[in-house]
C-alpha cells in the first residue's frame, strides 16, 4: 500500500527538480547573446543597440561635450548626459544603458568630461570622485560606489586619471585602473598619463584639437586586462592639433 503512494509522489518530486533545473537556465538565458541575460534585457530577442553616453560637468565642458557627439553621432547614437553634482553623476552612471531598470543599449563607450587631479576627479562644490586609497584624504566617494556597468571602453578625458606611476597592484591605483579593477566589466579605459589638454574654438572646427599633453608630448594612455594582469599602451588621439 505504501509502495503505490510512494511512486507519484518520487515522480512529483522528480518533475519538480527538473523543473528548477529548467528554471535555472531560463534565468541565465541570453537569447539574442548580447550579454544581458533574459531576465534583465529589455528585447531579450533583439540584439541591444550599441550607445555612447557623455556624462560631464556642464559648468566647464559643455563645448567639449558637444565637439564629443559631432565626432561619434555618425557612427553611433551619442547621448549627453550633464551631471556635473555628483549625485547626478551616480545616478545616471547607475541607469546607463538601461530603461526601466532593464538593458536596453549595449554601452559601446563611456566619456567622462572632468577636471581632476592624481587619483581623483572633481564635481561641482568641491565635491570628489575617488580610487580607495585616497578615500581617507579625500572622502566623498569613491568609484566602488558605484554600480556594477558593462562597456567596452571608458574614456576618462581629466587631467593626471591615468598616470603611469600609478598602476601597481599595492592599491595606489590611478582613476584608469581604479575604474579597470572595480567591480564594473569594462575592456578599455583610456586616460591620460599627464594633464589632459583640451583647446576648443567653436567656430573653426579646424581648431578644434584633443590632446593629452606632457612637455611636447601626447600621453594618452589605453590600460586593460589580460589574465588579471594590468596591461597598457599609448594609443593616439580621436583627432589632433591642426595649426
Ligand atoms: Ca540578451
Ligand atoms: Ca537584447
Amino acid at each position: 500500500m505504501k509502495k503505490i503512494t510512494l511512486i507519484p509522489v518520487i515522480l512529483i518530486t522528480l518533475f519538480l527538480l527538473s523543473g528548477a533545473v529548467n528554471a535555472q537556465e531560463i534565468v541565465n538565458a541570453d537569447l539574442d547573446g548580447d550579454g544581458c541575460p533574459d531576465e534583465i534585457d529589455y528585447s531579450p530577442s533583439v540584439t541591444n543597440p550599441d550607445r555612447i553616453y557623455v556624462l560631464y560637468d556642464e559648468d566647464n565642458f559643455a563645448d567639449v561635450a558637444e565637439f564629443w557627439q559631432e565626432e561619434y553621432q555618425d557612427t553611433c547614437e551619442v547621448e549627453l548626459i550633464e551631471a556635473a553634482d555628483i549625485s547626478v553623476f551616480m545616478d545616471a552612471w547607475n541607469t546607463l544603458g538601461r530603461v526601466d531598470g532593464k538593458y536596453m543599449y549595449n554601452i559601446d563607450t563611456v566619456i567622462l568630461l572632468y577636471h581632476g587631479f592624481d587619483g581623483y576627479m572633481i564635481f561641482r562644490d568641491s565635491d570628489v570622485l575617488t580610487t580607495e586609497w585616497l578615500s581617507n584624504v579625500y572622502y566623498s566617494y569613491t568609484i566602488d560606489d558605484l554600480g556594477p556597468i558593462m562597456m567596452d571602453t571608458l574614456r576618462l578625458n581629466i587631467c593626471e586619471a591615468g598616470t603611469l606611476e600609478r598602476t601597481s597592484l599595492d592599491g595606489e591605483y590611478n582613476l584608469a585602473v581604479g575604474f579597470l579593477t572595480g567591480p564594473f566589466d569594462i575592456g578599455h579605459v583610456v586616460s591620460s598619463d599627464g594633464t589632459y589638454n583640451f583647446t576648443c574654438e567653436p567656430d573653426i572646427f579646424d581648431e578644434r584639437s584633443i590632446s593629452a599633453v606632457r612637455g611636447e608630448e601626447e600621453q594618452l594612455v589605453s590600460y586593460s586586462l589580460e589574465g588579471g594582469k594590468i596591461v597598457w599602451e599609448w594609443v593616439e588621439p580621436v583627432c589632433r592639433i591642426r595649426n
